[in-house]
């Protein structure tokens, strides 16, 4: 993509709405623009990344054992009067009359619509475990909507349902989840720590958010120090097996939101506990028969006899992630995307686009780095060097390719990695061996 042609809409100053740095970078570097309070367009940067984000979550739904199905966003309120959830949601839920005066509502979330998909159609244990998700976006009429993207009112979530016969099952689909949210969110590069969670509105008694420790975040949460020096890989899981061993091992550390930690019960001693601000990326929940009692959703189980499906379900901020992503990635320059989401791979700087030769050599790389298959930003507008350094900074991309005259003259172009600031001058062919190779 040329950045001559690209919709690249940068703000110069600090916008004096975004009090957090993943705002303010938002907002500066063209990636989101606000159309009213919580609801914003995603402009081709940020939406660039929000699909990486999103295909790394399907991805790692998929390879679970979770299938895709995608649900309306407006839901009849007769679903939510079956559950009784209609009235306790309160004013954050959107609620809507059409032309023939039904009660609808833009869905928050979507327990009573999927339960009523599955209880016509899965009848008999045998059609059990499924787990079904999608990715949707949800509105709620957030009191405080705030810090951009973090707490929109309307927002893109994945969430995901399972459906099973009895409380083991369950919590073989809890785990399921559990051990797909460690890989989901390490292939972002983003260390969430899984902290026992007070399930809330959703309702159930066994609960855990994702955490992304961050001075922005809205959560008070206590952890074991350990935690802080505990990296989270991308494990390995197989997803046949039983996958008890992975939940205790990463629950083995004490960490809890404010909601459940309670001074006088906590089980390690004041010295080893820490308390910090965190980000909600993911919540996951098993809630048993809450909704699938009162919406009389039953399956025959092997002796005949109609019980009611054992449900959870698990959510993940999709579009909460990329601003949740630069509060862990970012410094006074700007954005440092980690590769797996940046929304270019490279940005080809031509410092001297008005030299043929320069020009030329550019062209040439852009050609080739596109022809590997990199996504590259290509600046080649007119404009100080000073200006297209900051530019790359501020939008992050995972490596500079830099093309001016006194490199032409030498034979090199320079590669600069925006993490570590680390600068080579090297020739254009090696240049992109070493941008292809990874
Ligand atoms: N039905 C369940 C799980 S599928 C549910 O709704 N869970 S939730 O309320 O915890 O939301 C799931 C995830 O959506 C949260 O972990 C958070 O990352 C994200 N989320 C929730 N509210 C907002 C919001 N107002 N703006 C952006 N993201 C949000």
């Amino acid at each position: 993509m040329r950045l001559s042609e690209y919709f690249l809409p940068l703000l110069r100053e600090n916008p004096s709405e975004a009090q957090i740095v993943s705002h303010r970078l938002m907002l500066r570097a063209g990636m989101i623009r606000q159309s009213s309070a919580g609801i914003y367009s995603w402009l081709p940067l940020g939406l660039r990344v929000l699909k990486k984000v999103e295909q790394i979550v399907r991805e790692e739904q998929d390879r679970a054992g979770a299938q895709e199905i995608l649900m309306p966003t407006i839901q009849p309120a007769e679903l939510w009067r079956e559950s009784g959830r209609y009235d306790d949601y309160g004013n954050e839920m959107l609620r809507i009359r059409d032309r023939h005066d039904r009660e609808m509502l833009y869905g928050p979330t979507n327990e009573e619509q999927v339960t009523e998909l599955v209880r016509t159609s899965i009848k008999s244990y045998r059609d059990l475990p499924k787990l079904l998700y999608h990715i949707q976006w949800k509105f709620r009429d957030e009191v405080r909507p705030r810090f951009g993207v973090i707490r929109g009112r309307e927002f893109l979530m994945k969430d995901a349902y399972s459906f099973d016969l009895d409380s083991a099952g369950a919590k073989r689909s809890y785990n399921k989840m559990f051990a797909a949210y460690l890989r989901t969110f390490a292939r972002m590069g983003l260390k969430a720590i899984p902290m026992q969670a007070d399930p809330g509105p959703i309702g159930g008694d066994l609960s855990h958010e994702f955490i992304n420790l961050a001075d922005a975040g809205e959560s008070d949460v206590f952890f074991d120090r350990r935690w802080l020096e505990t990296d989270i890989p991308v494990i390995d899981v197989d997803y046949r097996c039983d996958l008890e061993p992975i939940f205790q091992r990463w629950t083995a550390s004490y960490a809890a939101t404010d909601e459940k930690h309670d001074a006088a019960s906590c089980p390690i001693p004041e010295a080893e506990l820490l308390t910090a601000r965190g980000q909600e990326v993911g919540h996951i929940f098993y809630f048993g028969d809450k909704y699938s009692r009162p919406m009389q959703a039953l399956v025959a189980g092997p002796d005949g006899a109609a019980v009611p499906l054992q449900m959870g379900s698990y959510g993940i901020g999709v579009s909460r992630l990329p601003a949740a992503l630069i509060e862990a990635n970012h410094d006074d320059a700007g954005i440092i995307w980690p590769e797996s989401v940046a929304p270019f791979r490279v940005g080809l700087i031509n410092l001297r686009p008005a030299d043929a030769r320069c020009r030329e050599a550019a062209d040439d790389l852009y050609a080739k780095l596109r022809g590997a298959g990199i996504e590259v930003l290509y600046d080649d507008r007119d404009e100080s060097p000073g200006a297209k350094f900051a530019t790359m900074d501020l939008i992050g991309l995972p490596d500079q390719l830099v093309i001016g005259p006194r490199g032409i003259a030498a034979g090199t172009v320079e590669l600069k990695h925006r993490r570590s600031g680390e600068r080579q001058e090297i020739s254009a062919e090696t240049a992109l061996d070493r941008v292809t190779a990874t």
